[in-house]
């Protein structure tokens, strides 16, 4: 494409429109690659979205929700004002509008009260998935409402926080992410500092779909157009399954049994990177002992994958060089997710795959800075308050929040403190993250005060909420695309507000004016340019917002095999921020905290194998959440023209499962285990395996009331009513929401 692109300002007028360049990133839900658009303004009015040509990694591609954004925006279900409803109201369609200030006013008054009466971490509050609100959200808790507990309610951080944390904990770095040449800007895939992988491994992960945090997934076909050869492991025949040299399709829940069986081969065939292994690891011996517990008879035993495929997959990724591992969420959902995690960050690095052209790239030597804005100015003793803070110090290390289920804990026994006030905001708690959601509902509920920032009357928001303030989406609003959320900052993209709906207000703009009214030290900006400003300097020092929405993007700079520059450490020394300062296949870190430093494989709580008398009763392993083409999460089932490409929530089985159970396609069915049921249309399909389902999450209906105890029929198709409250890791990660056991029969129509 060189020299074919024409850069032209970001708004500039065109046959009568204002087009306004952009990048997106939430809302509606994204994830950061920033996708290049070109906004269409008449009248003040958004009437038309295209791709932008000229954007470095999407190229003018766009998924069907970006297409679908002038739906979204002028939804009449939208809601564009703050809106108030008394606290005896909850459940019920009576809300009122109100002004901002009287909305900040009330805030005001309900804060001050609930401090003042049980102390600021009483206060808590939730985000949803990785939006641009990384930074957001932990701001208001700890700099506005002076609360330590900032939190996301997904069992077990079932989500990007254990691959983040884990990496950080043995590597010293932010998340490895495949090496798909996005650092450089044009003819990517021919810069000579660049080399193809021969095979990429994609485990547990659907990319094409989910474009997750920071990876443009469509880069996958690119590289394969251009000879890259896939393993894929996935209980699903997926796109890419159906494409690759290598389908393992294991029994989920079984990963690190499968991973530990690679490195059996890998280690004992003597296919490893000797040198990458002894100099810049420490572990390796120790680790070589324990996979002789897993040799490849007994991993495919567990895995349901044949012996052969193991080995022959082993090989082939072991003989490819360079080979990239791109992991997924499959990698977190399940309490052994840590142990697959580090499993896989050692096939990474025995191999000699880290930070080299064409495998992974690592992340700075920190992750994710801007989730601990604000944290400084909490006194000590608050901070140590936090929730978790003491027993799960894996949790507590990495990452800001608190340990993900211990807010529940805290509402239903009042230990190790009473929590009397919540803050969503970009989360749907009800619909979406949390295990056993009813049991959140019913705590929620029972707090003093409940403030919800969204754009749509979610279920969470018309079954508590006592506060709504409406948020804008991103053509609403002036931000920063950062990839990897401030960790691996391959792309920075100018979001640029092209249009304002009703009184809507950005994230950043609640932050502020409500930072300026409840705590004006830690918020000295006086508009959010000034605080954009501060924000790009952190990623690029003295880099100015209008600089970079004139530019439109940025693109950091970046190093192959940093640990030999020394440039991942403190001291400029070679080598890794870990305590031995080297790769660690064998986690000090873990074994101080309790847990087995090397990696193992522990069978799920619920599974044919740990429960078989239960599994008599529910003899599926059920998986979930495999995402969408046009929804993410729980959002846009009020979307039309989406819907009608994705109308029900759908389980699918395998044929002759169905065929036992009198179950054809589209029936609807109950899939139901001892905590819970839901309602789904089977949709019965020869890509899985007879003994597995799989059941989408984050269903509800916009169309349905949105009132009583099951708003918008929140709880009909809700699979997360089968999965259990804390039923976690050790170190406190991962929650078993791709690993149940459940029973499937035929429901009423
Ligand atoms: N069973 C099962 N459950 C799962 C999963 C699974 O695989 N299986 N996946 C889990 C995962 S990985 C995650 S991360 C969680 C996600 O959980 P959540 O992030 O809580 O889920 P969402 O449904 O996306 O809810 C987000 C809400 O925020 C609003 N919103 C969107 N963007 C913004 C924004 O920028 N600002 C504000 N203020 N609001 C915004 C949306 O309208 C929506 O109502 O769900 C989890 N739930
Ligand atoms: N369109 C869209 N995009 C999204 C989202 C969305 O809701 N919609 N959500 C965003 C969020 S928050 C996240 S975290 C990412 C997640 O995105 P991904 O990491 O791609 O994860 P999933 O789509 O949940 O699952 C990927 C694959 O894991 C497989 N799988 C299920 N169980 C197992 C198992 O036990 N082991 C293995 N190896 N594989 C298993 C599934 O069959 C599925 O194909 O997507 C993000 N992007
Ligand atoms: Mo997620």
């Amino acid at each position: 494409m060189k020299g074919s692109v024409i850069i032209v300002s970001w708004k500039y007028e065109k046959d009568g429109y204002t087009v306004v360049k952009t990048c997106a990133w939430s809302p509606p839900g994204d994830h950061p690659v920033g996708c290049g658009l070109r906004l269409y303004v008449k009248d003040g009015k958004l009437v038309k979205v295209e791709g932008d040509p000229a954007h470095p990694i999407t190229n003018g591609r766009l998924c069907p929700r970006c297409l679908a954004l002038t739906e979204y925006i002028y939804h009449p279900q939208r809601i564009i004002y703050p809106m108030k409803r008394d606290k005896a109201d909850r459940g019920k369609d009576k809300w009122t509008r109100i002004t901002w200030d009287e909305a900040y006013d009330m805030i005001e008054k309900n804060v001050t009260e609930i401090k003042a009466k049980y102390g600021p971490e009483s206060i808590f509050s939730v985000i949803g998935t990785g939006r641009d609100m990384w930074h957001t959200v932990p701001f208001v808790t700890f700099g506005a409402l002076g609360s330590p507990n900032f939190s996301y309610i997904h069992s077990g951080w079932s989500c990007y926080g254990p691959r983040c944390s884990i990496t950080v904990y043995t590597m010293g770095a932010g998340y490895p992410e495949i090496d798909y040449a996005a650092q450089f800007q044009e003819d990517r895939f021919d810069n000579p500092e660049y080399k193809l992988p021969e095979c990429l491994i994609v485990w547990g992960k659907e990319p094409l779909k989910s474009n997750a945090d920071g990876l443009f997934g469509h880069a996958i076909v690119d590289m394969m157009k251009r000879g890259t050869k896939l393993i894929v492991v996935d209980p699903r025949l997926t796109w890419l399954a159906n494409r690759a040299e290598y389908w393992l399709q294991l029994r989920p829940g079984t990963d690190a049994a499968l991973a530990l069986g690679m490195l059996n081969v890998i280690i004992n065939e003597d296919l490893y990177d000797h040198e990458f292994a002894t100099k810049w690891c420490h572990g390796f011996e120790d680790l070589k002992k324990r996979v002789q517990e897993y040799p490849p008879e007994k991993v495919a035993e567990i895995t349901w994958v044949p012996k052969e495929k193991i080995i022959a997959a082993a090989r082939f990724y072991a003989n490819a060089k360079p080979a990239s591992i791109s992991w997924g969420l499959a990698t977190d959902q399940k309490p052994n997710g840590v142990q697959h995690a580090h499993a896989l960050c050692a096939l990474m690095a025995i191999c000699g795959n880290i930070d080299v052209p064409g495998g992974v790239l690592l992340g700075a030597p920190s992750f994710a800075a801007p989730m601990w804005w604000g944290w400084d100015s909490l006194p000590p003793e608050l901070q140590e308050k936090r929730l978790g803070a003491k027993e799960y110090p894996a949790v507590s290390t990495a990452i800001s929040t608190v340990q993900p289920d211990l807010p529940l804990d805290a509402m239903e026994t009042g230990k190790p403190y009473p929590l009397k006030m919540s803050w969503v905001m970009s989360s749907n708690p009800i619909a979406c993250p949390t295990a056993a959601p009813q049991r959140w509902d019913k705590a929620f509920k029972n707090l003093d005060f409940n403030v919800v920032c969204d754009l749509f009357m979610t279920p969470s928001a018309a079954s508590f909420g006592d506060l709504f303030l409406p948020v804008a989406a991103f053509p609403e609003k002036d931000g920063i695309v950062a990839t990897h959320y401030g960790s691996i900052t391959m792309f920075l993209g100018a979001i640029n507000k092209a249009i304002q709906v009703g009184e809507c207000k950005s994230d950043d703009e609640i932050l502020l004016e409500l930072g300026k009214r409840l705590n004006p030290s830690v918020f000295p900006w006086n508009n959010i340019e000034e605080f954009l400003d501060w924000e790009l300097d952190q990623y690029i020092p003295g880099m100015k917002f209008a600089e970079l929405r004139e530019k439109g993007w940025a693109l950091p700079p970046w190093q192959y095999k940093k640990y030999e520059k020394g440039t991942q450490t403190f001291d400029q020394k070679p080598g890794f921020i870990t305590p031995t300062g080297k790769l660690e296949l064998s986690s000090t870190l873990f074994e101080q905290w309790g847990e087995d430093p090397l990696p193992y494989y522990e069978e799920p709580p619920y599974s044919p194998y740990s429960t078989p008398e239960l599994a008599k009763e529910y003899p599926f392993i059920l998986t979930t959440g495999a995402r969408s083409w046009v929804y993410f999460h729980s959002e846009q089932r009020m979307v039309k023209s989406l819907r009608e490409i994705h109308p029900d929530p759908i389980t699918e089985i395998h044929p002759d499962a169905a065929e036992r159970l009198g179950i054809k396609n589209g029936d609807w069915v109950y899939i139901e285990n001892m905590f819970g049921k839901a309602k789904q249309k089977a949709k019965l399909t020869l890509g899985i395996d007879p003994r597995v389902v799989h059941s989408e999450h984050a269903w509800w209906f916009p169309e349905k009331k949105a009132e009583g105890p099951n708003p918008s029929g929140v709880y009909d198709a809700n699979i997360n009513n089968l999965v259990p409250h804390k039923h976690i890791g050790k170190l406190g990660f991962g929650a078993p929401y791709k690993c149940m056991i459940c029973k499937v029969y035929k429901a009423e129509a």
